[in-house]
């Protein structure tokens, strides 16, 4: 009774003193957070450094030799890192670099990473509020992007529109070319294409990549489902399982980022028929499985890697509970294995036999970086730094960051994706240090390239869809819509019960371990239902929200 009595008194002395006993947590966060983007900072230099020591201008580095791969992947994320330092001599590099291209490249992983990287570094060169430029800059690098721009074009010129998967930058589409692409392969171009065409004002680009995108949209199911895989010739599907993973992820991906960046409301009606589709017939809990798009029946119950760029996705849509649910799955994969591996069967509980790999991918702290943003809830920082540790432990050699072949082994493997420069570490770097984006208003491309939303780039302003509360930030050049990330709202689900009644849950909602809510440490709280914040235990030993009181 009376330790009860001298707890509840240290309670309220804490609420009027918050500081009384040492520094708030909050300031602890803050040291925290200051810890871990050095941490992360570190580690983008020690691997960039081994890459440009080792293997530029090649593409990708090979840390345990210390030599390199060459598949033109690197040389757009290069760029974009490369600006703040030595922005000059890299344009000229990269020019030198472009004009003598006579490669097959893949089209989609070109688009991305290449033609991604150059737009995204044109505007990031050509904005004077930019800590990034430096020296004068002549549009060096919009030059190079259309030059490529161009190069793709051939690629469309099917009977369909719908894109071939490979083509030579020199001499166009090959002869013998397979006819085979992916849904993601032709349906991931817009962001870029219409990109350039805005900056240009030359309209093929964006034409070429929305003439694709709507082609594939028709071949839906009546599911509003889509498979894997199809025909450029034909239009006709090849593999009629999918789901939100390898294969497809970026086409749901693109088709609301498309919304948010060029204001169409087409993009919004195809998303929000896809995203619907998606958590019907793919869903299963916190998982996704894969479904075949005719009959909407399982398919494979699996969880990859790159499943887990979809939270992200969701909390730009708004779908906060959903996404955190999913995310605590994929968060608690990763600490069983110490890294995600690629392919887990959800049906076994089991590795994939072949499947044990962990290439350096992005998506866990991609979706880790949006949930924060979305709800603040120090929780993420904690996954965000098991992330940081276990790639220190794991995966940090001395010539960069090795990718892991099995997981069970942590067996190392030769080979440093320049998605964990242009991704992953960035990624990482941003859920410790937004301060780069305060102000502004981006979307990142699906290999993690900042874009600003412009009012510019809108047809209009998709009115109908934006919630009375959303804000409008004008500033002297431009008027900026802010992002469902700005809400930082957690939407309980509206489900119905058996008998009628509407019932509201939060996916996000975890109880207290004691239904009195009575504890001796945080582990014994659970998760707020309203606002996805973890509750923690006060010194009175009740279960609360004590930092938002
Ligand atoms: C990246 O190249 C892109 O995000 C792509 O869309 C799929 N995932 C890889 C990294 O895992």
């Amino acid at each position: 009774m009376l330790i009860c009595r001298f707890r509840t008194w240290i309670l309220l002395l804490l609420l009027m003193f918050p500081n009384l006993f040492g520094p708030s947590l909050s300031h602890f966060d803050s040291a925290k957070k200051k810890q871990l983007r050095e941490k992360v900072r570190k580690m983008f230099y020690h691997a960039y450094e081994n890459y440009m020591t080792h293997a530029f201008p090649h593409d990708e580095l090979k840390p345990l030799t210390r030599s390199f791969t060459n598949s033109l992947s690197e040389l757009g994320n290069l760029k974009l890192e490369h600006l703040p330092q030595n922005y000059n001599g890299t344009a000229l590099t990269l020019i030198e670099s472009l004009s003598s291209l006579v490669i097959l490249v893949n089209l989609f992983e070109c688009n991305i990473r290449v033609l991604g990287g150059l737009v995204s570094a044109h505007i990031l060169a050509s904005d004077s509020t930019n800590r990034l430029v430096q020296g004068s800059y002549k549009n060096q690098l919009l030059v190079l992007a259309e030059d490529l721009g161009r190069r793709f074009l051939p690629a469309f010129d099917t009977p369909t529109g719908l894109p071939y998967a490979w083509i030579n930058l020199k001499y166009g589409v090959m002869k013998s070319e397979t006819t085979e692409t992916s849904t993601s392969g032709c349906g991931s171009l817009i962001l870029e294409m219409g990109a350039l065409s805005q900056l240009t004002g030359d309209p093929r680009y964006e034409s070429a990549a929305l003439r694709a995108l709507r082609k594939l949209w028709s071949m839906r199911s009546s599911l509003n489902l889509l498979g894997t895989t199809l025909d450029v010739e034909t239009g006709e599907w090849i593999e009629h399982s999918s789901g939100i993973g390898a294969g497809v992820d970026s086409f749901y991906e693109y088709l609301f980022k498309a919304h948010i960046l060029f204001g169409k409301e087409d993009f919004w009606r195809m998303f929000h028929s896809a995203y619907l589709a998606v958590q019907k017939y793919f869903r299963h809990g916190p998982w996704y499985h894969e479904a075949d798009m005719r009959n909407g029946k399982a398919t494979h119950w699996q969880l990859t890697s790159l499943q887990a760029f979809w939270p992200g996705l969701q909390v730009l849509v708004g779908d906060i509970a959903a996404a955190n649910s999913s995310h605590r799955e994929f968060v608690y994969l990763w600490k069983k294995f110490g890294v995600l591996p690629e392919r887990y069967l959800l049906d076994h509980q089991m590795l994939h036999p072949t499947e044990k790999y962990y290439p350096l991918r992005p998506e866990l702290a991609e979706s880790t970086f949006y949930l924060y943003q979305a709800t603040k809830d120090p929780w993420y920082i904690e996954v965000g730094e098991t992330i940081v540790n276990s790639l220190n432990s794991y995966t940090k050699v001395e010539g960069g960051f090795a990718s892991i072949r099995d997981v069970t082994t942590m067996q190392s493997e030769d080979h440093m994706h320049s998605f964990f420069l242009a991704e992953t570490c960035k990624y990482l770097y941003l859920l410790f240090d937004d301060s780069f984006l305060v102000d502004r208003n981006y979307i990142f491309t699906t290999e993690g390239h900042p874009l600003p939303v412009l009012s510019a780039w809108h047809e209009r302003l998709p009115e109908i869809y934006i919630p009375s509360n959303w804000t409008y930030i004008k500033n002297e050049k431009q008027t900026k819509r802010s992002s469902a990330m700005s809400l930082q709202v957690c939407p309980a689900l509206n489900l119905n019960s058996g008998d009628g009644e509407r019932l509201v849950e939060s996916a996000c909602h975890v109880p207290d371990a004691g239904s009195d809510h009575k504890c001796f440490s945080d582990e014994e709280c659970g998760v707020d239902s309203t606002s996805c914040r973890r509750r923690s235990c006060s010194m009175a030993g009740y279960c609360g929200l004590w930092l938002v009181v």
